[in-house]
């Protein structure tokens, strides 16, 4: 999301390989675009080519383009558009897209280009959405608590003082991923979906020709914040290369690799994300689960079956993998490793995971 000709179809477009109509003129209204990528981690790749498949599937990022931020609800007063809230309280992770780029073409508005004030004004609106939730609900308690019966009351002041305390923070312009909260209070907040609770990447959009490794000290001062230089209208046409021509075209702009990858591994750095692998003649497949992950939650991404009749789990690091290349040497070098239910699954990890049911 970001305000109305930051770029964000630009960059979706990016992303996704899509190719939506972009436009030099300002349509603020609500629009609502989506698209599904495959991570083109290059390990599967390699893995793919060691074990010769029928078929590779990657992992997946889903990205939507989301319009509808003109810039000034909050201070108006009205607040986001329903239809946005709802789109954007559905994923994961948001992507702001500031606008970095000088046109002609392209209208800047009032103070020209400015990155830093359109993250402010995007991140103020982001906050006073969640405001508004906060307020309301807490308005609720305070009914509730008039009529509740005295055994209730606590649960319901309780609560109260939660809202307050996200009430205040929101007020003085933190967010709510900023709060320290216990995994109790953590796993009550989930249910109301607040928008700054989620990681922010900010994508500043920038022209052909501008530096990508600037410090955005501005855009990443809040937790689970991170930022990076994209120069979008570039990406969108690499984007739009054959494959075998993408490699020369980097070159020829000293761009050492698409920004989407490093996009995609601030995604995965952010939600604190990680692949492992499964491999076998039939299918190489990657895998995401978060970093920390025990194996019985491996086998539970893989298969529900897999967890509730989990025996045992294969384990070979990635590294191992290439070095032996098929798993009788893996075997034989005592580079397979039989591992339990707890074991917390690394990054690369090769897993098969044995099970009865
Ligand atoms: N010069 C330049 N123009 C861009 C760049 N990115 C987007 N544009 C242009 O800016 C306008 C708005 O882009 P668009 O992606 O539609 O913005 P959105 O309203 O945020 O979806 C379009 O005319 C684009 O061609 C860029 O990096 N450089
Ligand atoms: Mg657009």
């Amino acid at each position: 999301m970001g305000l109305p000709l930051s770029g964000k179809t630009t960059i979706f477009n990016a992303l996704t390989r899509s190719k939506l109509e972009t436009s030099s003129y300002s349509a603020a209204r609500f629009s609502f675009s989506t698209a599904i990528i495959d991570v083109l981690d290059p390990r599967v790749d390699t893995l793919s080519a060691l074990f010769n498949p029928r078929k590779t599937i990657y992992a997946k990022i889903q990205f939507s383009d989301i319009s509808g931020v003109a810039g000034g609800q909050a201070s108006r007063g009205t607040g986001l558009d329903t239809q946005l809230l709802n789109a954007a309280s559905k994923c994961d992770a948001l992507l702001l897209v500031v606008r970095g780029f000088e046109s002609d073409q392209v209208p800047a508005g009032d103070g020209g280009v400015n990155p830093q004030r359109d993250y402010d004004i995007l991140l103020q609106e982001l906050i006073f959405s969640d405001l508004v939730i906060v307020e309301h609900r807490i308005e609720r308690i305070e009914e509730g608590i008039q009529r509740a019966k005295t055994a209730d009351k606590p649960n319901l002041e309780h609560e109260l003082a939660l809202m307050q305390r996200i009430s205040d923070a929101l007020t003085e312009g933190s967010t709510v991923a900023d709060i320290e909260l216990t995994d109790e209070e953590a796993v009550f907040l989930r249910s109301f979906q607040f928008l700054t609770a989620k990681p922010l990447m900010t994508v500043v959009n920038a022209n052909e020709g501008a530096p990508t490794d600037i410090e955005l000290g501005w855009a990443s001062g809040h937790r689970a914040a991170a930022a990076l230089v994209l120069q979008g209208e570039l990406e969108a046409e690499i984007a739009q290369l054959p494959p075998d021509e993408v490699a020369d075209f980097l070159a020829s702009y000293e761009i050492p690799e698409p920004g989407l990858n490093r996009l995609v591994r601030m995604c995965y750095d952010l939600l604190g994300q990680l692949s492992f692998f499964t491999v076998g003649e039939d299918e190489v497949r990657a895998w995401t689960v978060e970093r920390g992950a025990p194996a019985l939650e491996a086998a539970r991404t893989i298969h529900s079956d897999l967890a509730r009749g989990f025996i045992r789990a294969e384990v070979t690091s990635y590294a191992d993998m290439i070095a032996c290349k098929t798993m009788a040497e893996a075997r034989r070098l005592g580079k397979l490793r039989l591992e339990g239910r707890d074991y917390i699954v690394q990054d690369g990890d090769i897993v098969h995971v044995r099970f009865s049911i």
